[in-house]
């Protein structure tokens, strides 16, 4: 009789409603700021309720389990600052969510495209997360109402930052914060992994998009707002002077280069309490 009524109360406890539609916590746009004396256990202190990176609401049941993938090299500080804005952005929005940053191993090209592929293939070995966002590190999301769901269709969130006067950059300009369920980046093979230092990559995943008939969509402007964390170029990222060859090779290459095609060897995958790092040897460029 004991264990009956203790079965009773865990299934109570376990089964909730979905969360609503629009989320009761929401605040709308904040103004960021940016403490250099911000410390890593300041905001573990802060996010008490996330456990090895991941947070589910208390309450209800999340809409969608989401994956936050982040590719990552010698930027400790742009990190602290976006785990410390959006661990407590992604539970006002009622999510199920686990960050994961993939860290590129020693000092060749970075290759931000190549990473997240890696995080999504990691990613998906912890749990059938529905939805991945590919998230650069220096992106601040300013406003709660910039949903972090996926959508039918690839979702381009970064309409506007304050750096570019809070324009779009280009028409079909498709980085930054995008996001994907699981359906849509298989189905185009993720991104390509030839994309060696900076540009392109981006580019490159909105034509495997366009192949499949896929269209971009967008938030509101006035909602899809971030603030970049100042920083120069990094050294290790020079701009990759083949990424215009590069992307008119995509409609004939990304078939055999993607995630299909994607070698890695992980040397590490550490569960801390903000996020999950997975240290990658991606190899380098041939
Ligand atoms: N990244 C790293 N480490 C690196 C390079 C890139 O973590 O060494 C990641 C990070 O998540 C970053 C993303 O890759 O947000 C994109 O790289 P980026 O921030 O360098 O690209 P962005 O287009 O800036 O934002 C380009 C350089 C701007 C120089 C401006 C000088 N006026």
């Amino acid at each position: 009789v004991e264990l009956d009524s203790q079965l009773e109360t865990s299934s109570q406890t376990t089964t909730t409603e979905d969360c609503p539609a629009q989320s009761p916590l929401l605040v709308g746009p904040l103004q960021l700021t940016f403490d250099s004396s911000l410390t890593q256990e300041d905001v573990e202190k802060e996010n008490q309720v996330v456990v090895d990176g991941t947070y589910k609401p208390p309450d209800c049941t999340s809409r969608q389990n989401i994956a936050i993938l982040i590719p990552h090299r010698n930027r400790e500080k742009h990190l602290l600052f976006l785990l410390h804005y959006l661990h407590p952005f992604l539970q006002r929005q009622q999510l199920h969510y686990g960050i994961y940053v993939i860290h590129q191993a020693g000092d060749t090209k970075f290759n931000r495209a190549k990473l997240l592929n890696v995080g999504f293939l990691e990613a998906q070995k912890d749990y059938d997360w529905d939805c991945f966002f590919f998230h650069d590190v220096d992106l601040i999301p300013e406003n709660d109402h910039n949903l972090y769901m996926c959508e039918n269709n690839p979702k381009h969130l970064v309409v506007g930052r304050n750096v570019t006067g809070y324009k779009l950059r280009y028409k079909g300009y498709f980085g930054g914060v995008t996001a994907m369920n699981s359906r849509q980046f298989l189905q185009v093979n993720g991104f390509s992994n030839n994309y060696w230092g900076w540009g392109g990559e981006d580019d490159d995943l909105r034509i495997r998009t366009e192949i499949h008939n896929m269209t971009i969509v967008r938030p509101p402007a006035d909602v899809a707002r971030y603030t970049m964390v100042f920083h120069s170029r990094d050294s290790g990222n020079e701009v990759n002077k083949q990424r215009l060859v590069l992307v008119r090779s995509t409609k004939r290459l990304w078939k055999k280069d993607g995630l299909s095609s994607c070698k890695y060897q992980v040397l590490s995958l550490d569960r801390l309490p903000l996020y999950v790092n997975i240290t990658v040897d991606i190899g380098k460029p041939f």
